[in-house]
């Protein structure tokens, strides 16, 4: 254990006085990421390996009272010095001058506070950077239990007691000019976390060269456990740093591993640009810019783990420019460095001008300014975009922010504070005659222009729900009590839609009692006592009994054919079965894809559904999708497989099937492409009715899974997929008679619907072995789904196969349910043929 004082109040001059020379085994060298070959161009890459910073060894210091170690970071601005390159190396002696200045000053700031002299421990100082000189430092205190939150406040006001402390009249005349004063508490998880490796590294990039930074071993190894490590990042001045992300795969969990990303040169959490962790599609830009010279990206892990990590290029560019001024009919403009992050501390003013007798309309097409701190629906105190005089901030649907004139121009401004960037805005202005604004089109009340068809439909189109208040409702919606129109497909789904529950109303048993599977309806005091009151066993599922239960239809069988009453048990993390079967053959469902808001559309992410397979007829395309249920077994549609007069589409030889695909036309690396060995359509399979739609293929070799090509797991025949949940179509968009509509594999949120209410709709057209499903979100009359494809059920991490896309509108229109195969129907038959 590193001991740097002992109680004694000393200033200390350097970051280095931190490491008694005596204990360097215990940070053992390490080498540093490797860099080799990768890096791009000539970069100045000054490795300073492991144990450099205070914060490093902050951690071991550690005290057997009962004070609490409390660490600050913080910077300042020092204007009556100017920079020399020396600051840069925290060996110089030039830098140990300062540094020796500034902790002494720092020193005599915290003395001034009741709060903060009593605690003080000391100060290091981090680094310099251009402006005239920017100080980074942190500062530790020990402060007794119940204390922290008056020292928190002196902290967050320290910039009043430097202004106090600069107006003195007998200041020393050698004593440092402050400004700008910035300081906040340390990541908590950096001091609760016992890092036993520590790194740093810094980089000064140079004018027309590209660097790059990566996590210690990418990408042919796991990054380390238990590591801290940062990167500082410095460019010319005049300059500010971009960095460009290739490759971002963490573990999912930010409070496990994470990596943090600093508009400065130290940890300081007023400075946070963001915080990401999990794994973010190569597909999607991912791009920051700093306000000034200097960037700091650090990075935590914390037990072994199995991810690799990241890998960014860095460079420096001119600062960000933006706005100006915007003439003509129409146009568009965005937020800087759009679609990737804005950078923080910016302002940009717009001033548009149209021909005159127009208006303006403006209309933002993405919207994305949401940070931690700012609410839905409050004032906007962070990031903003001004229109009219009005704020807009947080994160809107497509095209629901639109703002009119009154003349024919516009002003708008665009605001980002010090912390926290987002991917900001691209908007579109046009000029419009005032008087009518929206030709032939209904007008909402944020003014966006919608097709008048679209108005009392039962979706809220407008964004505003505008288009939706004040109708009369068609016989085939509900009509709520407070107005609103709905689709009749939502009714008794348990899902509040109306918002007064009118569409809930009237639905299974009074209350007191309990409505059953099939729909009995019992006493609430029925439940779990041991009987079965229902008649179908389902009063007494979820009772918390693991042994000892009747088996029934509804109960799940473990391996060892005890059955337990737990619902949906398989592949949960927990091991209900006595015998762990439930938790066996668990290596599906998952994406390495951690759910990212989607710019514009409905396109997934490569990687996000690695079960779906695009299924070719050899020389014709796309014609259906598949979901993997194994290395070497597909599950499709029994219709997909069906002859007709000019396609063997039941012969295995007239098809390939491509897994991992991600963009029709484009088979990338991570494509794998193999002929079938055979087709096995359900037997009972009937083509009028679509009854038992189901099919099996199996592949003439086994693939080995990637990032890209994995399982589904398949349910037990008991899992439960109740109505009202929210499950995913994905596809191309490939109708039954074939073609595809989009190159880009998409996604449909779609909700399951009631089975009597959707056999209604359907005019009594299912089957006990279909399901039914309406889309939730999305565009009108988009087409997601692919016959054959997977209708995903999320449950835990996990993602189930619920159903095969077969009919109605597989296509997931709005109004109009789609239909698909029960998979749990067919759990016996598919293990019969493929033994999965
Ligand atoms: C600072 O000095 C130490 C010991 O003399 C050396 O190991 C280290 O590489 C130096 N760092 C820089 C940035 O020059
Ligand atoms: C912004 O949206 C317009 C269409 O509204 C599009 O043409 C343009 O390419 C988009 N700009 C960016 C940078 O994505
Ligand atoms: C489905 O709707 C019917 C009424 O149409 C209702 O009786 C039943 O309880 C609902 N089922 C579920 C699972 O909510
Ligand atoms: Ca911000």
């Amino acid at each position: 254990i590193l001991c740097h004082i002992s109680g004694q109040d000393k200033d200390w001059d350097t970051n280095i006085q931190f490491l008694p020379a005596s204990d360097n085994k215990k940070l053992e060298k390490k080498k540093g990421p490797g860099i080799v070959g990768a890096v791009i161009g000539v970069v100045i890459f000054a490795a300073v390996i492991a144990l450099m910073t205070g914060l490093l060894v902050w951690h071991f210091h550690f005290r057997n009272d009962v004070r609490l170690k409390r660490m600050y970071s913080g910077s300042m601005r020092i204007t009556n010095q100017g920079f020399i390159d020396a600051y840069e190396n925290s060996n110089s002696s030039e830098f140990k001058a300062l540094a020796r200045q500034v902790t002494s000053q720092l020193k005599s700031i915290y003395s001034k506070s009741p709060q903060l002299a009593k605690y003080y421990v000391g100060s290091t100082v981090q680094a310099f950077s251009e402006g005239s000189v920017i100080s980074y430092y942190l500062s530790e205190f020990d402060v007794p239990q119940g204390q922290e939150a008056s020292v928190d406040s002196a902290m967050s006001s320290m910039d009043k007691l430097v202004d106090k402390e600069q107006r003195r009249v007998a200041r020393p005349s050698n004593s440092l000019v402050l400004e700008d004063v910035r300081s906040s508490a340390l990541d908590t998880r950096l001091l609760s976390t016992p890092f036993s490796r520590y790194m740093q590294f810094s980089m000064h990039t140079k004018p027309n060269e590209i660097g790059q930074i990566q996590s210690p071993g990418f990408p042919n190894s796991a990054y380390p456990p238990n590591t801290f490590i940062q990167w500082q990042l410095r460019a010319d001045p005049k300059h500010i740093i971009k960095l460009d992300f290739d490759t971002m795969n963490l573990e999912e969990d930010c409070s496990n591993d994470f990596i943090k990303i600093y508009d400065s040169l130290v940890a300081i959490e007023s400075s946070v640009m963001d915080e990401m962790c999990g794994y973010h599609s190569p597909s999607q830009p991912l791009t920051f810019l700093s306000s000034g010279n200097v960037m700091l990206v650090t990075m935590a892990s914390d037990k072994e783990n199995d991810y690799p990590g990241f890998r960014a290029k860095v460079s420096q560019v001119p600062p960000v420019t933006c706005g100006g001024n915007l003439m003509g009919e129409k146009g568009t403009f965005t937020s800087p460095n759009f679609p990737s992050y804005y950078p923080p501390r910016n302002l940009c003013q717009w001033s548009i001008q149209v021909p005159n007798g127009n208006a303006v309309k403006l209309t933002f097409k993405t919207f994305l300014l949401s940070e931690p701190g700012q609410k839905d629906g409050e004032d906007c105190l962070k990031d903003y975009v001004q229109v009219n005089g009005k704020k807009f901030c947080g994160e809107k649907p497509e095209g629901t922010v639109t703002e009119t004139s009154q003349t024919n121009t516009m002003e708008v401004v665009f605001f980002s504070d010090a912390s926290y960037v987002d991917r900001g805005f691209n908007a579109s202005y046009e000029a419009i005659n005032a008087k009518d604004p929206c030709p032939k089109q209904f007008q909402c009340r944020n003014q966006r222009c919608i097709k008048t068809e679209l108005q009392c439909d039962g979706w809220n189109d407008c964004g505003d729900m505008s288009d939706e208040l004040d109708c009369k409702c068609k016989p085939q919606d509900i009509s709520c009590k407070n107005g609103l129109c709905k689709p009749m497909f939502w009714k008794c789904d348990g899902v509040d839609d109306c918002g007064d529950q009118t569409d809930e109303l009237n639905c299974g048993c009074k209350s007191g009692l309990v409505t059953c599977k099939n729909n009995e309806c019992v006493s609430e005091k029925h439940l779990c006592d041991g009987i079965d009151n229902c008649g179908d066993g389902s009063d007494e599922l979820n009772c918390g009994r693991s042994t000892g239960v009747l088996c029934s239809d509804l109960t799940y069988k473990c391996k060892n054919n005890k059955c337990i009453d737990t619902v949906n048990p398989e592949c949960d993390g927990t091991p209900d079965c006595e015998d762990g079967s439930d938790e066996e053959n668990c290596d599906c469902g998952r994406s390495l894809f951690k759910t990212s808001r989607i710019v514009g559309g409905e396109n997934t992410q490569d990687g996000e559904f690695p079960w779906q397979v695009s299924l070719h007829v050899k020389g014709a395309g796309h014609v259906c999708g598949a979901s993997i249920i194994s290395p070497q077994w597909l599950v499709t549609a029994a219709h997909c497989v069906q002859d007709d007069p000019r396609t063997r589409y039941s012969q295995p030889g007239t098809w390939e099937a491509y897994l991992g695909l991600h963009i029709q036309g484009n088979t990338a690396k991570n494509v794998v492409k193999r002929n079938l060995k055979q087709v096995i359509a359900h037997p009972n399979y009937n083509a009028y009715t679509y009854d038992n739609d189901i099919a099996l293929m199996e592949l003439d070799s086994p693939v080995t899974y990637s990032d890209y090509i994995r399982p589904i797991c398949l349910p037990s025949p008991q899992h439960d997929f109740p109505a009202g949940s929210t499950v995913w179509i994905t596809g191309w968009g490939a109708t039954r008679e074939g073609g595809f509509a989009a190159k880009v594999l998409q996604k449909a949120e779609v909700r399951i619907i009631n089975y009597s209410v959707c056999n209604d709709l359907m005019k009594a057209q299912l089957t006990s072995r279909m399901l039914c499903a309406g889309v939730l979100t999305g565009g009108v009359d988009a087409c997601q789904g692919d016959s054959g494809g997977p209708l995903s059920s999320p449950s835990g991490s996990r993602m189930f196969l619920a159903g095969v896309v077969s009919w109605g509108d597989g296509c997931a229109r709005r109004n109009k349910p789609g239909i698909y195969t029960t998979v749990t129907k067919f759990r016996g038959w598919v293990k019969e043929k493929t033994g999965v």
